[in-house]
């Protein structure tokens, strides 16, 4: 199959001109003016944008967790994904304490087959490393997994200690992998909750509450410290607040290969959305927690200089009428997450392109080019060029959209931006050549995504 792309704006992270694109056998084989190959189809273009598709590097389909699973599986979060403009997720595989990597492996591996409708690679959350299991890290860098994520929060379930980070990281060195970070300081903010509990305090707000900016900026300082001894980079997910912002700038100042992802709630939500009456909170308890509002333009900033390279979504769906309600008595039983998979492009348009606080080929670079290159998928992914797979949006600048439940792809029956208007949506999405969002309908299949086996991180940029 070969599909001819016509007169379309090509944005990405560095150029921005009009241009035709052909395809053929899942990759972009030439891309010129006026090309006039015969091609079983061609769309024409005129007056979109063509950018490479979403990558969205951060997310959790079918994954257990607070006493229950998260919303999405891999089919119906995929395809929420590809109606946002997504082509590519790295998902999150758990290696369970006391057994080894690849079980974890194994058990993602089969979540996702045979349902999702876009690529999707996975990081290994390591959830406990004796000495003897060491080299399951080598292992999983051999089957392209070349990331991996630890807790410095929730105790007794995902935490770990220093020296469990500590070996990880030394172990990355002999690898190129990247470890990527969970940072708020766990055992402070238990006691913290601790307390709040026993004084009655068990609103969904008191999530926010109990879990200060100190507690997230403290445990950045302290992984980038132990990356630093381990001389490797680090990379801090879902970055929430100017008191951790503060501990990536001064490591790069200093030189050190310190990275960190923000998340779309972070940038657009804030303290100032919780305080609804009755249990409506519960929809916005993910950790790290909203923060005040004054963080959001810190946030924006951040991205703006790159001392954030990435926007993510930390996508963890839960169910409000039936799964949120586990922590109706208590907050310290809602299970932590939020939808977001599908809104990130549109959100990162709107809010970011639209309003002027980042250009064009930065939306593109945060989405798409620089998740490809932290994570090893870069040129294949993350960009337009002859050779790289032909994941490709055709975006209208102009399609006004309303976001909401009623009318999203995510199996979760409420919306983290429910009412908000964007202008700049997705209008055909195209993932290895095949269109699988045209017209607002799915063309795709079950179990057509492939797993992205991944190279290491790409250390040569920043
Ligand atoms: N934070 C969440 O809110 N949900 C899933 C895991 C995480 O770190
Ligand atoms: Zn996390
Ligand atoms: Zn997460």
């Amino acid at each position: 199959m070969s599909l001819l792309i016509k007169n379309g704006r090509i944005v990405t992270a560095e150029q921005n001109y009009v241009g035709d694109i052909f395809i053929e056998k899942e990759k972009i084989s030439l891309i010129g003016m006026s090309l006039n190959m015969e091609a079983d189809s061609v769309i024409d273009a005129k007056g979109k944008y063509v950018i490479p598709g979403g990558i969205d590097v951060h997310t959790h389909l079918d994954m257990p967790f607070g006493g229950t699973t998260s919303a999405d599986d891999f089919l119906t979060g995929t395809k929420a994904a590809a109606f946002g403009g997504t082509t590519s997720i790295i998902d999150f595989a758990i290696q369970a304490k006391g057994t080894r990597m690849r079980d974890g492996l194994d058990t993602w591996m089969k979540k996702a087959d045979g349902k999702a409708v876009i690529d999707y690679g996975f990081h290994m959350i390591i959830t406990d490393l004796p000495e003897a299991h060491l080299e399951d890290m080598s292992d999983m860098v051999r089957e392209g997994v070349t990331s991996f994520k630890l807790f410095m929060a929730y105790p007794n379930v995902l935490m770990v200690d220093d020296s469990t980070i500590f070996s990880a990281l030394k172990h990355t060195a002999k690898t190129g992998a990247l470890v990527c970070m969970h940072a708020e300081n766990g055992n402070v903010i238990d006691q913290i909750v601790k307390q709040a509990v026993a004084d009655g305090k068990t609103a969904p707000i008191y999530h926010a509450l109990t879990r200060p900016t100190t507690a997230e900026g403290e445990a950045v300082n302290r992984a980038i410290a132990l990356s630093e001894l381990a001389g490797v980079p680090i990379y801090i997910v879902h970055l929430s607040c100017n008191d951790a912002l503060e501990k990536i700038d001064e490591a790069r100042d200093k030189g050190l290969p310190a990275f960190a992802e923000t998340c779309v709630q972070y940038l657009f939500l804030s303290l100032d959305d919780m305080g609804k009456p009755g249990f409506e909170d519960a929809k916005l308890v993910f950790s790290p927690p909203l923060r005040e509002k004054w963080n959001q333009e810190k946030l924006w900033a951040g991205l703006k200089k790159n001392s954030l390279q990435i926007v993510s979504t930390d996508h963890c769906p839960f169910r409000f009428k039936d799964q949120k309600q586990l922590g109706v008595e208590s907050f310290t039983k809602i299970p932590n997450g939020g939808p977001g998979i599908e809104n990130r492009m549109q959100m990162m348009f709107d809010g970011g392109v639209n309003e002027k606080r980042i250009s064009l080929n930065r939306w593109v670079e945060i989405t798409s080019t620089a998740p490809a290159k932290m994570f090893g998928m870069y040129p294949r992914k993350g960009t337009i060029a002859p050779g790289s797979d032909a994941d490709i949006v055709i975006w209208d600048p102009n399609k006004e959209h309303i976001i909401s439940a009623k009318t999203h792809h995510m199996a979760v029956d409420y919306s983290m931006f429910e009412g908000r208007k964007v202008k700049g949506n997705v209008e055909t999405v195209i993932s290895r050549g095949e269109i699988v969002i045209q017209n607002e309908k799915f063309l795709g299949k079950a179990g057509r995504g492939n797993f992205i086996k991944r190279g290491t991180f790409g250390a040569a940029w920043s």
